[in-house]
């Protein structure tokens, strides 16, 4: 299953208690004061993982909390400081303050760490309130709470290439023929119910790699909640470049321009930002396509909105290389 928001609540491990104590010792009739300090208390610490790609495990175990410190002991013994722990996350995790809504830490690169909740101090034992005046001090402190707060995780994959479209368009069969992914691919709409990513290598010389979103489809209406809706769209937020891949073989019953136009709509009710994003025009199944038109009335729009235009079938493999090229191009920073 995938999941990509969760709440979860971690508890930093509270000081130890400052310990009230006098020496007492054979021959030494008035000892002073001994009571060593509280240990601090462990951190919880998200560090995020290469291994973990949903935020699944969170929902079996939503609570995390780290160790307590020791409490100060008599003969000045400082109490140990409590175990931290390190809680994994994948990597493209945003942590929220699930009061506030403040955005904490965004983990972008695999072993990126964060403190979430900060140990409390330990208390002052009677020790260290001795002076030359006040040498029988009974001042002890008690060790500070940790931190305990409850955070949203919001996971949103980090890819360079969106594939957006209707269903049925063709986006998981065109991710399973440039990369290794293997999402099920069917001619039934929503065969894709979450998020895929795909590693496409370059036939470049230096075989750059760039990473590709293979994500559900959108149909009209889906920012009011057909289909499935629109949230998943934030797996693409981040991405440099969508893939626009428009069905323009008859079964699809419906007009290319038509269904271009719709997506484009939807992408804006999610976000501006998004629909702005740099784009390529992909017609596909262009090997099921009877009437030239419906790939020519495509390619007139595209050239109106000054986006690039590309052709392909999945199944016979013409264009393929062609659009892994602009994509490689549009979506990798030029190399020197
Ligand atoms: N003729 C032909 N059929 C294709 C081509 N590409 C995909 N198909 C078929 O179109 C149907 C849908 O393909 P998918 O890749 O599952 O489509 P999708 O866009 O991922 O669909 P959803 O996951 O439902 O959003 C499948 O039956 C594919 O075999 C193509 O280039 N030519
Ligand atoms: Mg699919």
């Amino acid at each position: 299953m995938f999941i990509d928001e969760v709440i979860i609540r971690v508890k930093a491990g509270d000081g130890g208690n400052g310990c009230l104590a006098f020496r007492r010792e054979k021959f030494v009739p008035r000892g002073g004061p001994s009571g060593g300090d509280g240990g601090r208390g462990g951190d919880v610490v998200m560090v995020a993982s290469p291994h973990h790609n949903t935020l699944l495990h969170f929902r079996f175990n939503p609570e995390h909390k780290a160790q307590r410190g020791r409490h100060g002991e008599g003969s000045n013994k400082t109490g140990h400081d409590g175990a931290s722990i390190e809680v994994a996350t994948p990597v493209g995790t945003v942590v929220q303050d699930a009061e506030t809504g403040e955005v904490l830490h965004d983990f972008t690169q695999a072993g990126d760490r964060f403190i979430v909740a900060h140990g409390g101090r330990g208390g002052r034992g009677n020790a260290r309130f001795a002076t030359s005046t006040h040498q029988a001090p009974t001042e002890h402190e008690e060790g500070r709470p940790g931190d305990d707060r409850k955070l949203r995780l919001e996971l949103k994959l980090l890819a360079d290439v969106g594939l957006v479209g209707f269903p049925n368009a063709g986006k998981s069969t065109l991710i399973s023929r440039i990369s290794a992914a293997r999402p099920k691919i069917a001619d039934y709409p929503f065969t894709t119910l979450e998020p895929h990513l795909g590693v496409v290598t370059t036939d470049t010389e230096d075989h750059r790699s760039f990473v590709v979103a293979d994500i559900p489809g959108l149909i009209e209406g889906a920012h009011t909640g057909h289909g499935l809706g629109i949230q998943f769209l934030k797996h693409i937020e981040r991405t440099r470049l969508l893939a626009h891949l428009v069905d323009v073989s008859e079964s699809s019953g419906r007009d290319p321009v038509h269904d271009f136009e719709i997506v484009m709509t939807e992408l804006a009710s999610f976000s501006e930002d998004l629909a702005k994003k740099p784009m390529i025009v992909v017609a596909t199944k262009i090997d099921a396509a009877q009437d030239p038109k419906r790939i020519s009335s495509l390619k007139a729009l595209a050239r109106k909105r000054k986006l690039p235009f590309h052709q392909i079938s999945s199944v016979t493999g013409k264009g393929i290389a062609e659009l892994k090229r602009a994509m490689a191009e549009a979506a990798l920073p030029a190399s020197h």
